[in-house]
């Protein structure tokens, strides 16, 4: 088993699924960040737009306003934006992010992978059927590993013809992105599907209602232990990243199961 990364959340946002609110203020975001690090995050992902079900998009001076006071005060530590805007990204990569979080897979902005390209960064591809607006109004696949796979086949195939090394390159099946709480399950289950393209795979499960539902029907979150076991379940099956909100319980937890690996 690969040595599991741990990528902390702070979401810069009134309205994320889970912390929405919780670090608008950016001495309070830094500070959550600068923890998260400390408690064994390799990277913290900052974003400043939620992409939950149904929520909206945010405008690019309201995205930077958000996540730029943030980025300024986390000089030093190892972060990522999270982001579709190629003007976030570009500000963000100035400021010293390493890695760019594009939910959209580079389909979002045209300007994007030229930005990603010439700065050297990282980049994470997600996979996501439809828009967040009405990604979960009845989600259909035939094989939804194998239609998982083959999107970011493609898209990793744009991004390296873009000038963004292979090598920097994550592939990330977007849990809970246009996906039943079963097709979630699937794409973890079959994971070796994702990792055949050579790339490690990043996985967000962190909080997300299909595993809150699990348990109670109308859950909108998924609690911090369902999180911990899908996470675990996750790197059994060779996921790499971890995007998680709670840091130091996920690294724990990987490192228990590594341990035990
Ligand atoms: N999930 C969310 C946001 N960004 N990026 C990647 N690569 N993978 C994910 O699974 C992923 C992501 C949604 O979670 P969160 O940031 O907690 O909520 P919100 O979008 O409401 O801010």
């Amino acid at each position: 088993m690969q040595r599991p990364a741990v990528m902390g959340i702070v979401n810069v946002t009134p309205d994320s699924f889970s912390d929405g609110g919780v670090h608008l203020d950016p001495a309070v975001a830094a500070a959550a960040a600068r923890r998260m690090v400390e408690d064994g995050a390799a990277i913290v992902d900052v974003g400043g737009e939620s992409t939950r079900p149904g929520s909206e998009s945010v405008s690019l001076d309201e995205e930077l306003r958000r996540v730029v006071p943030v980025l300024e005060q986390l000089q030093g530590v190892p972060v990522s934006v999270d982001t579709a805007k190629s003007e976030v990204a570009r500000r963000a990569l100035e400021l010293g992010a390493e890695l760019v979080n594009d939910v959209t897979a580079l389909r979002g902005d045209s300007d994007l992978a030229g930005i990603v390209a010439d700065a050297g960064a990282y980049l994470c591809l997600m996979h996501m059927r439809g828009e967040p607006r009405t990604m979960q109004l009845d989600p259909r696949y035939e094989d939804v590993a194998g239609e998982v796979a083959a999107f970011l086949e493609e898209r990793l195939a744009f991004a390296v013809d873009a000038g963004i090394a292979e090598e920097h390159v994550c592939l990330d099946p977007g849990i809970g992105f246009g996906k039943t709480a079963e097709q979630n399950f699937e794409l973890i289950r079959r994971l070796d599907v994702l990792l055949a393209l050579g790339r490690p795979v990043l996985v967000g499960v962190s909080r997300k209602s299909s595993f809150g539902r699990l348990f109670d029907p109308d859950a909108r979150t998924g609690s911090l232990a369902a999180s911990l076991g899908a996470a675990v379940a996750a790197c059994e099956r060779g996921a790499s990243i971890f995007r998680v909100h709670d840091v130091r319980e996920h690294v724990e937890a990987l490192a228990a199961a590594g341990a035990i690996a």
